[in-house]
């Protein structure tokens, strides 16, 4: 007999049933869906809900609740069942009803800034899990800066069998173990059944010694048993480091013919399965039915933290550290960062020093890491190469968390999920480095944050063939461009060092997306000698104008190549040719310029439009509707990178040859 038979004086199981009955008859309303997961989680969800979580659904952004993340997003009708039944505004009885419609806020997979309650944007499998790693980090790092008083919440994640076959879980799971991240738990649906079938027929991993080996404490429990999973919780909450609890379930709970099959995984269960499995499990509301004690039940679990929430508030109003945590999860102090940008912007068009774009961002962030205590840096395992450690900055630790480093490891796709987490947690912006050829481990979390609009800064060094001797497996080619496919990302390649520290304060001025900063291994000279504005700002400016006459040629280049682009320029005025330079750092923000000035910058149709950037040119004869484009179209080689360039034809002279050639034509 279950400890835990009633809860709020309904039964507990069927507190568990609503949401399988909303589950079910959502998915099958919408025709689509995945009914078995909510189902199978049910009874786990439940107990976490009404025992453990500590959230009030009038509150949704109250910064101490405790994060839940659904890292198995296909179950999202469990998350939805559980907002709607615990209160959340957002999520009304029609909402449900239009589980996966149009502008419903019930979209097949959980969308964070859609639906409040939905703490990130789950879907694609074991970034949820490496999302809460990044919120528990910031959790921990915040509750160091600001005391128990103000930051004191745990992480919780409900992470299906498709998680941790993801390599990111390893990732992820392996971050936290080092970082003894004890405020994170994850609730794992052992129901050993995956879309084709039983997990078997891919996967005999000993999950539990996979956890356990990565510094984990591992649990286990029967996920249909209440009381069993509330001793799990409870071991969890108490245990000095990350836990995983393997709940044993049974996907599809309930279901006569379906249950612990991939049959219920992932279509509707049809009207008579569904009459059969409320019969079996002794619900007797129609579609959407909720009886009147269930959901008044419910409603009290939803409002369970609203006590504690008016405690912490009070505990704000009285607290020393009231206008910091504010300004924290505010962003008051970007602007702070913003003016020692400036400054150091000013400073290098004053003594124009020739550097290789990676180093203007270490000094970049050198200059504003002061000023900017939400900062948190990080690379993975190229701190040295990325130039993304600040003098003086210590490493965030189990020992201590006020550190602002993080050693992410040679995790680029966990690091960046983390990010993500630590962005949407609030309080700290994340930035982190890797070489730009990464991006593509990194990119699908880079999605994400473009998806949600979350500021999360990546700092991709070593960007083009300029990367030299390491070769074509490290010289990017095709990423440049494959990133500003992205929608909602900006990709800003610097041409220099007041470029750079112009892109850095566009990227913390983005609350409202990521950002990427492509910067070269190699030196390259000062190009401006002016920083009293912010030129970067528009996406492109013209850098020189043509001299001697009307302009003839328009050159137009990115980062490291718009050195280039200046010495062609030489050349051709030498020639009598009149030519312009433009500098396109982004292409998005160039994108969003009015008309008038595109035109402006773009010039005189009949002049000769070239671009230049040591990579495809794909994307190019759109935005600027050049003639011609100097770059890559295979891959790079290994070589000194003078030597890459000169052998790839990415010259002054190719330029200014290919100039005339179109002059001539
Ligand atoms: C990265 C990624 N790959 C593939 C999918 C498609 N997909 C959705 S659910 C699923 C099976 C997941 O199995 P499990 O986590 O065990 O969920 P269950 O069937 O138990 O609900 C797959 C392959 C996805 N959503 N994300
Ligand atoms: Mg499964």
């Amino acid at each position: 007999m279950s400890k835990i038979d009633q809860i709020e004086g309904v039964a507990a199981k069927d507190l568990a049933n609503a949401i399988r009955a909303l589950a079910m008859d959502a998915v099958e309303q919408a025709k689509s869906g995945h009914p078995g997961m909510p189902m199978g989680m049910a009874d786990a969800a439940t107990v976490l809900f009404s025992q453990f979580l500590k959230f009030d659904a009038s509150d949704p952004r109250w910064p101490d609740r405790d994060r839940f993340v659904l890292s198995a997003g296909h179950g999202s009708m469990l998350l939805y069942a559980l907002l709607h039944l615990t209160g959340y505004d957002d999520m009304p009885l029609d909402e449900i009803k239009r589980f996966r419609q149009l502008g419903s806020k019930t979209p097949g997979h959980p969308e964070y800034g859609h639906t409040e309650g939905v703490e990130t944007t789950t879907g694609p499998l074991g970034q949820g899990l490496a999302n809460a790693v990044g919120m528990a980090i910031a959790e921990a790092h915040l509750n160091a800066r600001f005391g128990d008083a103000l930051v004191n919440h745990r992480t919780w994640v409900i992470a299906g069998d498709g998680c941790l076959m993801e390599g990111i879980s390893q990732e992820a799971l392996a971050l936290a173990g080092r970082q003894k991240l004890n405020k994170l738990t994850v609730l794992w649906d052992d129901n050993a059944i995956s879309i084709d079938g039983a997990v078997s027929l891919s996967d005999i991993t000993d999950q539990k010694a996979r956890f356990a080996a990565s510094g984990w404490n591992v649990l286990s429990c029967d996920g249909h048993n209440m009381d069993d999973v509330a001793r799990a919780l409870d071991a969890a909450v108490k245990s000095d480091k990350p836990t995983l609890i393997a709940c044993k379930t049974t996907i599809g709970f309930g279901s006569p013919k379906k249950a612990g099959t991939h049959k219920a995984h992932g279509e509707p269960l049809g009207p008579e399965e569904i009459a059969a499995t409320k019969a079996a499990l002794g619900w007797s509301g129609g579609p959407f039915e909720i009886p009147d004690n269930i959901r008044a039940a419910w409603k009290k679990i939803g409002s369970r933290g609203v006590k504690e929430r008016g405690a912490w508030a009070e505990r704000l109003k009285a607290s020393d550290h009231k206008a910091a945590f504010r300004a924290a999860f505010d962003g008051d102090n970007v602007e702070a960062a913003l003016d020692a940008l400036a400054q150091y912007a000013a400073k290098a068009a004053a003594e124009k020093p020739a550097l290789a774009t990676r180093a203007s961002s270490g000094a970049a962030i050198e200059a504003m890491f002061g000023a900017l205590p939400e900062l948190i840096g990080g690379s993975a395992d190229l701190t040295p190469s990325n130039n993304t450690l600040a003098k003086g900055t210590e490493d965030f630790t189990p020992e201590h968390r006020a550190g602002r480093y993080i050693r992410y490891g040679i995790r680029e796709h966990a690091m960046a999920a983390a990010m993500n987490g630590m962005a949407l947690h609030g309080g700290v912006i994340p930035y982190a480095g890797t070489f730009l050829t990464f991006a593509d481990y990194s990119r699908p979390a880079i999605r994400l944050a473009a998806l949600m609009g979350v500021r999360a800064i990546h700092v991709m060094t070593h960007d083009s063939i300029g990367v030299g001797e390491d070769g074509p497996t490290h010289q990017p080619v095709e990423q440049i461009a494959a990133l500003r496919a992205i929608p909602n990302l900006f990709v800003f390649r610097p041409a220099d060092a007041v470029e750079a520290a112009e892109c850095w304060q566009l990227a913390l001025l983005r609350d409202n997306g990521p950002s990427l900063l492509a910067l070269s291994r190699q030196a390259t000279p000062a190009l401006r000698d002016d920083a009293s504005a912010n030129l970067s700002a528009r996406g492109a400016y013209e850098l020189l104008p043509a001299e001697g006459g009307e302009s003839q040629v328009a050159l137009i280049a990115t980062g490291t190549e718009v050195a280039l682009a200046v010495k062609a320029r030489e050349l051709l005025q030498a020639q009598g040719i009149p030519t312009r330079v433009v500098s396109a750092p982004c292409f998005e923000l160039f994108d969003l310029q009015d008309e008038d000035y595109q035109d402006e910058v773009l010039g005189d149709p009949n002049e000769v439009r070239i671009g230049c950037e040591a990579a495809i040119g794909q994307g190019w004869y759109e935005m600027f509707a050049i003639s011609d484009f100097i770059g890559m179209t295979e891959f790079g080689a290994s070589a000194p990178a003078k030597d890459v360039y000169a052998h790839f034809g990415i010259t002054a002279e190719a330029i200014a040859e290919a100039a005339k050639d179109l002059l001539e034509a």
